[in-house]
């Protein structure tokens, strides 16, 4: 499976870095929910489902952590250690993240508000759901 990954513009000066990310430019859906994770245990996994039709960008905006994705035919990983750098991960992908550093931090950008009934969080559901698409 390709993973899109992005890699946002520093506008970095004398001062240190800084990076904008805007609705439909450097991210591709309108954003309607941020969240991020951090002091996050040593040895966690986290995430385990996937989405409906939830649309996010995930940055690691400090430390590192890895993400899975599963799209049901094919498991990538990636890493991520650099707050210029995200992934997109859509709809009928399963995700688990992990190897987080004590000092992560990860940032989501979401394109819905929080809805429970988007999540699938059975791997033979999403198997099934994924199976009836292809
Ligand atoms: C995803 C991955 C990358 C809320 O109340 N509002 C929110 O917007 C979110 C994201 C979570 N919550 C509550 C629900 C749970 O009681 O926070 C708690 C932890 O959420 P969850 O166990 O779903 O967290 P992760 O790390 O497994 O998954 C999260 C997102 O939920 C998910 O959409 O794609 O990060």
């Amino acid at each position: 499976m390709e993973i899109v990954k992005y890699s946002f513009q520093e506008h970095g000066d004398e001062r240190g870095q800084l990076i904008a990310l805007e609705e439909s430019k450097e991210i591709p859906f309108a954003i309607r929910r941020v969240y991020y994770m951090y002091d996050t245990g040593e040895g966690v996994r986290r995430g385990f489902h996937s989405h409906r039709t939830l649309e996010q960008i995930l940055i690691c905006i400090h430390g590192s952590c890895r993400v899975l994705l599963d799209d049901g035919r094919e498991r990538e990983t990636v890493l991520l250690d650099k707050p210029c750098e995200g992934i997109y991960v859509g709809p009928d992908t399963w995700r688990e993240m992990y190897d987080f550093s004590p000092d992560a931090v990860l940032l989501v950008l979401a394109s819905q508000v929080y809805d429970e009934n988007d999540y699938i969080r059975d791997y033979e559901k999403f198997m099934e759901s994924v199976r009836d698409k292809m």
